[in-house]
């Protein structure tokens, strides 16, 4: 039987029908998966910044003081453990909610068990201080994060912007990148901004915030559009900033949800799974406007699903198998990092708790935490040829090693033939089931696990060897 198999170009996103090699026995569900990967030209993609990783939360956090402070000892060995340095992100729906002031609330302050889980739930006014951004850049120093730093566009005023961002560049100073004025303006029609709301208008607004916050923080640094999905919003914003020869936008930014709202129809583990064409062609457009503008892009919101994300799904198994496989395509078409959005006890947090609950691990931390072995890697052309589509391979070089990542996003065992004959160290990443929500492990152990040039990659799960 003439089989067909899909042939992937990995971080080239060319999908294309070949008829199968002899070597590729017919499959059931139940039979072993077998796959083939080779790197034909060796052809370079993009190299990891140290940087790559990152966490998004509410700015409403920032109303509580003693999240982001030097003394949340347990926060910050859990950032630390995802990267020796990385990028939080300060923004999301409540940036258009919270306002900045110089008095300190009275009374305890808000989220002091738990919270905010996502935006969706907290609309009430929040206040954040000097000392909140004090605390703040205690953290930062302590876990080596820089930060993108979201002020109120939607809700707020160019002087309340600059009277904010004075404060923050005074006390954050090398700590913060970039200010981003609004969160996803792309989605303010109705809500913020009447029915007529465009594009051009949004960059009228813009310009006029940024040019306050210039005039009071001469030295500020700006990312943006941080939109929701209408990528034209990036192609403008690139084309503008380079029309106004804007020297102090430093990068280009968008969000990414794999899937929403939550609870809606076909929202849920399989989809989750399955490749999404839309990561591919809304990264193509935004990589496009970077280079035409000369600057880095990065997806500085995202996660698995929006809307607080969906229960069973956002925190299990398959959450951690999809973070590593999504994070790679993003870095091998070229974007210099990613934020995942999480607080609080949300499905989709990859950090879960507060200050006086205490912190915990969720699957995809340990998605994420696999990107720390490709931090200054640079990823390989390479071609995988498998007859599941759920099933993903990334080559990368760090120094002398050479390092191979296999995701198996089906349920059964896959042999994958790699360009690899032994390796001295691999790291797995698994859990008792792909809905598991609890003993999803990353592990490391020398040694070799290859036979020959073949690797077996258990049922959900993902194997990186190095050698
Ligand atoms: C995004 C918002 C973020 C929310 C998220 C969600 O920027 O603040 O928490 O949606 O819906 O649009 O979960």
């Amino acid at each position: 039987m003439n089989r067909r198999i899909c042939l992937r170009l990995t971080g080239c996103a060319v999908a294309s029908a070949v008829a199968a090699p002899r070597w590729m026995r017919a499959q059931s569900a139940t039979e072993a998966l077998t796959a083939r990967l080779d790197v034909p030209g060796g052809g370079l993609l993009a190299t990891l910044p140290v940087n790559f990783s990152g966490l998004s939360y509410e700015s409403a956090q920032l109303a509580n003081p003693a999240f982001f402070a030097a003394t949340n000892a347990a926060l910050i060995a859990l950032f630390r453990e995802l990267g020796s340095e990385g990028l939080l992100r300060l923004g999301g729906g409540t940036s258009e909610f919270t306002a900045f002031t110089t008095d300190e609330p009275q009374g305890a302050p808000p989220f002091d068990a738990v919270g905010p889980d996502t935006s969706k739930n907290v609309k009430g006014e929040t206040r954040i201080t000097p000392k909140s951004l004090q605390n703040l850049r205690a953290f930062l120093d302590a876990t080596n994060w820089r930060c993108l730093y979201g002020l109120n566009l939607g809700r707020g005023s160019a002087a309340h912007a600059a009277d904010e961002a004075a404060t923050v560049m005074h006390i954050l100073g090398p700590r913060l990148i970039a200010f981003q004025l609004g969160n996803e303006p792309d989605a303010w029609r109705n809500r913020y901004r009447p029915a007529t709301w465009s594009y051009a208008d949004y960059w009228k607004e813009w310009s006029a915030v940024h040019a306050a916050v210039v005039a009071r923080v001469p030295e500020s640094q700006f990312a943006g559009p941080d939109v929701s999905n209408k990528m034209a919003y990036v192609t403008g914003f690139a084309e503008d900033v380079k029309k106004s020869a804007l020297r102090d936008v430093v990068m280009l930014t968008s969000h990414y949800y794999a899937m929403g709202p939550a609870g809606a129809k076909g929202v849920n583990l399989d989809k989750l799974l399955a490749p999404d064409p839309k990561l591919e062609r809304d990264l193509q457009i935004a990589m496009e406007a970077a280079r035409s503008v000369g600057l880095p892009y990065r997806m500085s919101e995202g996660n698995s699903c929006w809307n607080g994300s969906e229960p069973g799904v956002s925190d299990t198994l398959a959450s951690a198998l999809w973070v590593a496989d999504a994070m790679l395509r993003f870095a091998s078409l070229g974007c210099a990092g990613v934020n995942l959005h999480g607080g609080g006890n949300g499905y989709y947090t990859p950090i879960a708790g507060g200050v006086t609950s205490g912190f915990t691990r969720r699957p995809e931390f340990y998605g994420m935490k696999l990107m720390r072995e490709f931090v200054g890697a640079t990823l390989v052309q390479s071609n995988l040829q498998c007859s599941s589509d759920r099933v993903s391979a990334y080559v990368a070089r760090k120094n002398r090693s050479e390092m191979l990542l296999a995701i198996n996003k089906t349920a059964q065992e896959l042999t994958m033939r790699v360009p690899m004959r032994k390796c001295h160290e691999h790291w797995l990443l698994k859990g008792p089931a792909i809905d598991a929500r609890e003993g999803v492990t990353l592990t490391r152990s020398e040694g070799n696990v290859l036979h020959g040039s073949l690797l077996h990659v258990p049922p959900y799960s993902a194997v990186l060897t190095k050698v």
